[in-house]
């Protein structure tokens, strides 16, 4: 007997709610339709019978009127620690393929830990396909239970040109968060109330208020643990760690304090950039460079294979250099750094939260 292969994706959720509560907005249609289509969809139609045997049908709507069809039968029903129903597509026969949902509820610190695994995908690309849909969908599940808590209530305060502030709105972006972004100048009375050190950004969690990019990324990250950030091996987990701390010391430090800020607020004689500044940091720059198109090889994220923290703190200070005077040049002899910037450009997460074109700090 011959066995299908079969591909499954597992997303886990820490909920501000408890674990019936949870369960509940699984099977009641009335809280379905507020959260079981990915953001920018609605839910316009929902019909279901939640009994084991029974089943359920479920219309998601985009907004160009696109509909998308689910439906499934119950298989269990466990409240408030288990469910399972099954999921098919109606419309497309492509994906009409019959696959299981499994949802494990259990009490936790902050509520409930929610475990979704949809399993039975014929191939990778079907199961990685439903991977941002289920992502978004639970990230608005998480904003319904818990409109007081960590998703509904984010706020960034900071200054969208700042590198700092970019590299936490990327992990916003690609955990696909909403949030509020509250413009603070940096040593702003309202800001030093967030961030003693005066510093942008500062990230507000419901009453939570957490300063240092590295700190606020890697909050997002286990709060909301897709995509992952962090690497999942301890050593690439440390060799991110590394890069994280040599771009905020070394590298920022070099190519945005001395150089890319020289331009852009110039202290040199007659209101120019300082010749002797921007000479020296150009030799530093040149070496980093090549340490980094070293570390890059043939990789687009600093650490391997997947875009990760190390990548959202480097990539807009690269950025910035690549966009001052001189820096092209500079990146030039860079040919690694040059084509991991080149990929990052390219992601959704990068562009929807680029600066504007006009560079400032
Ligand atoms: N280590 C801090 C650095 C934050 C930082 O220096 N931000 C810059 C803007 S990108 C800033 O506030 N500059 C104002 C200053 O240097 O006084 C972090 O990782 O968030």
């Amino acid at each position: 007997m011959t066995h299908k292969p079969s591909f499954e994706l597992s997303l886990t959720r820490r909920i501000s709610a408890p674990p019936e509560f949870v369960f509940d907005a699984f099977v009641a249609g009335d809280q379905l339709s507020k959260w079981c289509a990915p953001r920018g969809m609605t839910v316009p139609k929902v019909a279901l019978d939640a009994r084991v045997g029974q089943g359920y049908r479920l219309t998601m709507e985009a907004r160009d009127r696109s509909t998308f069809t689910v439906t499934g039968e119950y298989r269990e029903l466990l409240r408030p620690t288990r469910i399972a129903y099954t999921w098919q597509w109606v419309d497309d026969a492509t994906t009409a393929l019959e696959t299981l949902v499994l949802v494990e509820l259990r009490p936790c610190d902050e509520g409930t830990e929610l475990v979704l695994t949809h399993s039975g995908f014929s191939e990778p690309g079907m199961r990685d396909a439903h991977i941002p849909g289920w992502n978004s969908s639970l990230n608005r599940l998480v904003e319904m239970l818990d409109p007081r808590g960590t998703a509904a209530n984010l706020a960034l305060s900071g200054d969208p040109r700042s590198t700092n502030t970019w590299s936490v709105r990327i992990a916003l972006a690609e955990k696909g968060l909403h949030y509020e972004m509250v413009q603070r100048a940096p040593h702003s009375a309202e800001q030093v109330r967030l961030h003693p050190f005066g510093r942008i950004p500062a990230l507000r969690d419901g009453d939570f208020i957490l300063f240092e990019t590295s700190a606020i990324v890697r909050y997002l990250d286990e709060c909301f643990p897709e995509p992952a950030l962090m690497p999942a091996s301890v050593r690439e987990r440390a060799r991110a760690e590394q890069w994280v701390s040599a771009a905020s010391l070394y590298l920022y430090d070099a190519m945005i304090r001395r150089y890319v800020l020289q331009y852009l607020f110039p202290k040199g004689p007659g209101g120019e950039p300082d010749a002797g500044v921007i000479a020296a940091a150009r030799v530093e720059i040149t070496r980093h460079l090549a340490i980094l198109d070293d570390a890059y090889g043939e990789h687009n994220a600093i650490t391997g294979e997947t875009f990760g923290i190390a990548d959202l703190v480097l990539v807009p200070i690269i950025d910035y250099l690549a966009r001052s005077p001189g820096g092209e040049e500079l990146l030039a002899a860079a040919p690694n750094v040059s084509r991991a910037l080149a990929s990052a450009r390219a992601r959704p997460s990068f562009q929807a939260t680029h600066p504007s074109a006009k560079p400032a700090t």
